[in-house]
């Protein structure tokens, strides 16, 4: 299970290395805020930090889950069919912004050529060839295998250290360890939701079915009602679902808004949405829409809800959510089935039930988009969503040994 602490001490430095001491390597600091103690008539006054500790699971714990309705991820292995249903949401999405679809469907087999070029070169074959490989190399290319990182991201990791080291300095796999976390590292854009935001700040999630988009939902309301960023206020919030006729839907996101006491509405056409966006203009700091989960198959249906949340504006932040766990191929093939919503950043889901986070990072990393948060709890509470954190990214990773201290250097804590 996930546990929380708290943490005191002079600076946020001492309260890192007390963390790492306290509960091991695991563990990180996800919030913190500066008190001042002590003190007669302004003077002797000290500065404390307090800090917020999380140390996630070690293993997922799924016995939690039994009675829980997990729904299963799209099956996306069918090559063929993904390809057909490929083709028909990018003519949807063309049409949506007016590109001709020809020019559209041979970019589509342009990706495909390329995905599976990819594919062939397995890393077996790769080792082969390079019989005599040094051996720090094939270890590396094989925990980067088993963190499931694609094959074009172990290639061009394989590739940098043969630049970057001599085969001396091969020898020193700490070294070769520690800069290949730091170039994964480096790959990985955070989204900046920094603001400034026009008022109401609209923020939609679309994603497969079952990933967690309601729960999220509710983590993020909880966040910015009860528990708002450090120097932030805490915010008006508004819920609203456009997932209305499904049995059940709407009841569930309606009794987690009435547990928030959080304003919540269900809708299901565009001209309510408008209506009902409208009216909330004026009240609310946020206003959080939860979507119908699509498979990314669903071309029809995709087309129909973008067309319907495009009154949300173009202000509207629109995140993409999927799980974890979702296989390389399947992530990519998520990614491009809802490009058409012009997502912003992505929400990783169920982190916690899985360690293998290579397929994430590399889908990413070849799409070029920024991850906004993670979440790795199957309740609804703030604790289980965080701010996307490289380090903590890493962390995550199987068969490496960090150097927590240097990788905190290098990427700035917190960035
Ligand atoms: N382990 C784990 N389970 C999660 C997490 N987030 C959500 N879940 C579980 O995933 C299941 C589906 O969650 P929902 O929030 O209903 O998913 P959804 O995307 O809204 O589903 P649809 O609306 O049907 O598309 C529920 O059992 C949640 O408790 C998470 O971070 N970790
Ligand atoms: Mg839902």
């Amino acid at each position: 299970m996930t546990e929380t602490y708290t943490v005191q001490a002079a600076t946020l430095a001492e309260c890192r290395a007390i963390t790492r001491r306290r509960y091991g390597d695991r563990a990180y600091i996800f919030d913190y805020k500066s008190v001042r103690s002590g003190g007669f008539l302004g003077l002797f006054v000290k500065e404390n930090v307090i800090a917020s500790v999380i140390v996630p699971a070690a293993k997922p714990d799924l016995s939690k889950y039994a009675s829980g309705i997990i729904k299963k991820a799209p099956d996306l292995d069918n090559a063929a069919q993904a390809q057909q249903e490929k083709a028909k949401i990018l003519s949807a999405a063309a049409e949506v912004r007016g590109l001709d679809p020809n020019l559209q469907a041979i970019l589509t087999q342009v990706k495909l050529l390329n995905d599976k070029i990819d594919t062939k070169l397995s890393p077996a074959a790769a080792r082969h060839g390079d019989s005599g490989e040094h051996e720090t190399l094939v270890k590396i290319r094989d925990t980067l295998e088993q963190n499931d990182f694609s094959p074009a991201f172990r290639r061009e990791i394989i590739e940098h250290i043969r630049k970057e080291f001599s085969i001396e300095a091969l020898n020193d796999y700490t070294e070769v360890q520690q800069k290949v976390l730091e170039w994964i590292g480096g790959r990985i854009k955070i989204y900046d939701d920094t603001g400034p935001y026009k008022r109401p700040r609209i923020i939609v999630l679309v994603g497969p079915t079952g990933v967690g988009k309601t729960t999220t939902i509710c983590k993020l309301a909880a966040s910015f009602m009860y528990y708002p960023a450090k120097n932030a206020e805490k915010q008006n919030v508004s819920l609203i679902t456009i997932d209305r006729y499904r049995i059940a839907a709407d009841k569930q996101l309606g009794e987690l808004a009435a547990c928030l006491q959080a304003d919540f509405m269900a809708v299901d056409d565009a001209d309510e949405l408008k209506k009902e966006l409208a009216l909330r203009a004026d009240s609310f700091d946020t206003i959080l829409v939860d979507t119908i989960g699509r498979s990314p198959r669903a071309s029809v249906e995709l087309a129909e809800m973008k067309n319907m949340l495009e009154v949300c504006g173009t202000n509207a932040e629109v995140y993409l959510t999927f799980a974890a766990a979702t296989k390389s191929s399947g992530i990519i093939e998520i990614m491009r089935q809802f490009e058409p919503f012009n997502y912003k950043a992505v929400i990783i889901t169920k982190l916690d039930e899985t360690r293998q986070l290579g397929n994430v990072i590399s889908a990413l990393a070849e799409q070029g988009k920024p991850l906004a948060y993670i979440t790795d709890g199957q309740s609804t509470t703030p604790y289980y969503i965080h701010k996307a954190n490289i380090v903590q990214l890493l962390t995550n990773l199987e068969g490496f040994t960090l150097d927590r201290d240097r990788l905190e250097a290098h990427f700035t804590y917190g960035a």
